[in-house]
């Protein structure tokens, strides 16, 4: 870490009242040169500390950056992590009010539903063994930053664009699911907008999953049983406007919506 307490917490605050407000900054490295990935992470828990002294409680984690499509999208080349909490949960078919946010988008993505407490460096299979089962789940990101501009160590620490997620009502064992390459099919206003594959997903859920155990373990964290970890996207994010109704497919775990208004 290079940076002083102080400065972790003012960046902390800074990227937290943006959350809060939808007011947009500017991206923190332009006048934080020297901030590393690590403070960036840092950064992060100090902001999830200031929402949990405002009554939030972090239910879960997601994993971002997974495919290559959004690797290319955002111009970065490693995955990154962020907090999930329980104010960012989105009912089924629920509809959000575009003027809460920046400039939100959605992305096709599953979620693991966690069983058991794991942490260390693990692999896939073991990562799954701690699986209670699989949904489909729809992920609103919404950059705190202007026009969506960001390096990866700020994106890091604006908690990875974490926003908002739907989980899908059906939630099946990973050992009934061809997990590795399921089908998924977003739709928005009944156009499809985009279609991929769990494969895109870091090239199976499961290694994103342990890759995401793996980084927490580098900082002596791991997950919790219950928790809700989003795996990741299958194809790019698409902007959302006031209107949208989104639904996503995919093969085996049916259906998941949500509307914009
Ligand atoms: O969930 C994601 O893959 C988003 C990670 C952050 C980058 C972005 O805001 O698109
Ligand atoms: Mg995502």
């Amino acid at each position: 870490m290079t940076m002083s307490e102080e400065v972790i917490g003012k960046l902390a605050k800074a990227v937290d009242e943006a959350a809060r407000t939808s007011e947009s900054l500017v991206m923190l490295t332009a006048e934080n040169p020297e901030m590393t990935l690590d403070d960036a992470y840092t950064i992060q828990r100090a902001s999830m500390e200031r929402r949990k002294a405002r009554g939030e409680e972090v239910i879960g984690m997601k994993m971002g950056l997974t495919s290559t499509a959004k690797m290319e999208q955002m111009g970065v080349h490693n995955p990154i992590y962020g907090h999930l909490t329980d104010a960012m949960v989105i009912g089924d078919g629920e509809t959000i009010e575009f003027d809460a946010y920046c400039h939100p988008r959605v992305e096709p993505e599953l979620a693991f539903i966690i069983k058991e407490d794991i942490s260390g460096a693990v692999d896939a299979r073991q990562a799954l063994s701690a699986v209670e089962g699989v949904c489909a789940a729809l992920e609103v990101i919404d950059s705190r930053y202007q026009d969506f501009k960001f390096t990866l160590i700020d994106v890091v620490a604006d908690n990875a664009s974490s926003t908002g997620f739907v989980l899908g009502p059906v939630v099946k064992p990973a050992a009934d699911l061809d997990l590795g390459n399921l089908g998924m099919v977003m739709s928005i206003n009944g156009e499809v907008v985009e279609t991929g594959s769990s494969a895109a997903i870091l090239e199976h859920p499961a290694r994103s999953l342990a890759a995401l155990i793996t980084m927490l373990s580098e900082r002596g964290e791991g997950l919790k049983a219950g928790q809700v970890v989003l795996a990741g996207a299958a194809t790019k994010a698409v902007h959302l406007k006031p209107g949208d109704q989104v639904q996503l497919e995919v093969d085996s775990l049916g259906t998941v919506a949500l509307g914009v208004s």
